[in-house]
């Protein structure tokens, strides 16, 4: 299975310290101490969200810090104890202190709730100190620090959209040009021998893309790599068909668009039903035309669709993604009565 992992740091909060503090009134000769307590600093507590599916929000928010509790004050005033604080993750977060290797937590529900650090107590003021022989305490406690943990989180993820093609196709590339994904890139097929994930943000939209080994000719029956890492891509919302429209593969884009269709069809019939986008790739260097405008003609007829993209100069590619994004934004229910 695919996993998508961070490593973060939570800090909670340090307890405030206690005060040393003598009454001082008018008419109150020798008035006895009191110095408040410290209040209690904040925890970081992990909150299990439905809205969000990656972890994507913690590589640009590594950091999470509750606030730390006030310090005592005279008058035997406590201080006010730091806020906590709720970060979100997924459903099915696994929680790691990367220290120790240990699993901390691991979310299987919406809505739960997990301290991950709890913050220190608040020190004792010197109000608490005083004995009937020991009436002018000085003693007073300093707040105790808030955990601070080093954790690595990691989840499960499934993909919402397989990117399909011969090899060479140049799916890698469009995954390392729409994610942080840096598959491996080269010019020559079979580059990719296991799939890559990248996640895609889109405004407010995450999704997860998957690139998988290219096919050929006879994958089916074993020939390339096969077809047995399609499975990677069956419960995918999407495909995102990829045909290398320049003249350096010697091939017709048309005919490659058939061949890549039967073996998905040979691997699951159902793969082929899921909605798709055509994509002709590298439309930068495809110089004869009408290899583009043959594809676009065949996407009329077939209803997909049709982008043409390059991820050298990332023409098309904005477009793509957000399209992407919209068409996951769907009810899952609507594409089913669609196909
Ligand atoms: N000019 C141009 N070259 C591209 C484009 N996209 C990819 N390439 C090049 O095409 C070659 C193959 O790209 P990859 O992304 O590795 O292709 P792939 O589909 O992942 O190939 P496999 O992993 O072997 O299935 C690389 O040399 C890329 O630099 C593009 O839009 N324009
Ligand atoms: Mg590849």
């Amino acid at each position: 299975m695919f996993i998508d992992e961070v490593r973060i740091r939570v800090m909670a909060g340090d307890g405030g310290n206690g005060c040393l503090a003598f009454r001082r009134e008018k008419y109150v000769p020798r008035g006895g101490p009191s110095g408040g307590d410290g209040g209690r600093g904040g925890d970081v507590v992990f909150v299990a969200s439905e809205h969000h599916n990656t972890l994507l929000h913690f590589r640009f928010n590594p950091e999470h810090t509750a606030e730390r509790g006030r310090h005592g004050e005279g008058s035997n005033k406590t201080g006010r104890d730091g806020a906590s604080i709720d970060v979100p993750v997924p459903v099915g977060t696994m929680v790691y202190d990367d220290e120790t290797g240990e699993l901390l937590h691991d979310f299987t529900h919406a809505g739960e709730r997990f301290v991950v650090a709890r913050g220190g107590g608040g020190g004792r003021g010197n109000q608490h100190f005083a004995t009937p022989t020991h009436q002018a305490p000085t003693e007073h406690e300093p707040g105790r620090p808030g955990e601070e943990k080093r954790l690595r989180l990691e989840l499960k993820l499934l993909a919402d959209v397989g990117l399909v093609g011969f090899p060479n196709a140049g799916k890698s590339t469009l995954i390392s040009r729409v994610s942080a994904a840096r598959p491996k890139i080269a010019d020559y097929p079979f580059t990719t021998l296991e799939p890559n994930l990248g996640v895609v943000s889109v405004g407010d939209e995450t999704f997860v893309v998957a690139d998988v080994p290219g096919l050929i000719e006879g994958a089916h029956l074993g020939h390339g790599l096969g077809v047995q890492f399609l499975k990677h891509i069956e419960r995918t919302r999407l495909l995102v068909h990829l045909v290398d429209v320049s003249e350096a593969t010697g091939r017709d884009p048309v005919s490659d668009f058939h061949i890549v269709m039967e073996e998905l069809k040979s691997f699951s019939p159902a793969l082929v039903r899921k909605p798709m986008f055509l994509a002709a790739s590298k439309v930068d260097v495809a110089q004869d035309k009408a290899r583009i405008e043959a594809l676009r003609a065949l996407a009329a007829e077939e209803q997909l669709p049709f982008f043409e993209i390059s991820s050298v100069t990332g023409q098309g590619i904005e477009d793509l993604k957000y399209k992407m994004a919209q068409l996951l934004a769907r009810p899952v229910e609507e594409e089913i009565k669609q196909v």
